[in-house]
């Protein structure tokens, strides 16, 4: 039987890489350097594409694969997707949910502790001597206790509530509907964001959520605030943030995610306020291995005529 023609649009590890190379025929659109010719030479046999969460499949790409059946996404965000060319054409789209979402969570309590306790600078104190020469590092925030809204609660969402909970927190959550759950359901952003101290962003991205945390909301959170975002840079209207970072109307922000990734607004950079990690929410060893095992589960059922695994189309 001949190899099926994958389109690959961003790299894997080698442990993920061998197994695809073995049972597909990779095209390496990644590593193409000159990417329209590259899509107008192997589109025609392009039956699959398989992607990354942030990178997607966008329409030009979708449209120079005529014979596309499924879109894979190393990843359980699937907004980079043209998900109404799909629709159009029935090409259906996988991603990897459940397998990251513990990771996720962790990765967002860590950012949460780390930005109020100081542990970035801390450890600088220690390392360039600061501690010898002039003492104690200075005083920090409290994070057991405060008040915590959680923007969007689905399986991340609910994962950092759990946690959370374990930190006594006082915890109010946003969702379309209430949610079998003892926590507080206060659906306005902007509500939710002036009863918390800390805002967690854990909200699926669509057209709908863009900027959902516009500067209504980054006010409510106000000068005292801490805004952390482990979903999309879209849902947050960055420039807003930006301004409401370098003005103090809002205290602090930890961000996983930035427009146009990697190369962030170089405004970050100069905020001492700000806590920058380069999207590596579901980066662990563990997880990794299960979202590209499931990203090939889904390519392989797929060929096999068999149900996919974890469909969004
Ligand atoms: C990335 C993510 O996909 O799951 C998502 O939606 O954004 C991440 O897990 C990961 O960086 C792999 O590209």
């Amino acid at each position: 039987m001949t190899k099926p023609h994958i389109l690959q649009v961003g790299p894997y590890p080698a442990w993920d890489q061998e197994p695809l190379d073995a049972a597909f025929h990779m095209h390496r659109y990644d590593q193409a350097p000159d990417k329209a010719a590259f899509l107008a030479e192997v589109g025609p046999q392009v039956r699959a594409i398989a992607t990354r969460g942030e990178l997607g499949a966008n329409a030009a790409m979708i449209e120079a694969c005529p014979a596309l059946q499924v879109i894979s996404v190393y990843g359980v965000g699937y907004d980079a997707v043209d998900l109404a060319a799909c629709r159009a054409r029935g090409i259906r789209v996988t991603n990897t949910p459940d397998v990251l979402t513990e990771d996720c969570a962790d990765l967002g309590v860590a950012m949460m502790l780390a930005l109020t306790r100081g542990v970035i600078g801390a450890e600088a104190w220690v390392r360039d001597g600061s501690w010898a020469a002039k003492g104690g590092y200075p005083l920090q925030r409290k994070a057991t206790g405060k008040r915590v809204g959680i923007l969007g609660l689905g399986r991340i969402g609910h994962q950092v509530a759990r946690r959370l909970a374990g930190f006594d927190m006082a915890i109010a959550y946003s969702a379309r509907a209430p949610k079998d759950v003892s926590w507080e359901y206060i659906p306005d952003p902007v509500a939710l964001a002036a009863r918390s101290d800390i805002l967690f962003v854990t909200l699926a991205a669509s057209a709908a959520t863009r900027h959902i945390v516009n500067a209504d909301v980054i006010r409510a959170l106000g000068p005292q605030g801490l805004l952390i975002n482990i979903s999309r840079a879209g849902n947050i209207d960055e420039e807003a943030l930006l301004t409401a970072l370098e003005t103090g109307a809002l205290g602090s922000a930890a961000l996983d995610v930035f427009e146009g990734e990697p190369r962030l607004n170089p405004r970050f950079l100069a905020l001492p306020n700000v806590l920058l990690q380069p999207h590596h929410a579901s980066g662990t060893y563990e997880t990794r291995q299960a979202m590209g095992k499931l990203l090939r589960d889904n390519l392989t059922a797929h060929f096999a005529g068999q149900p996919l695994l974890t469909a969004v189309l």
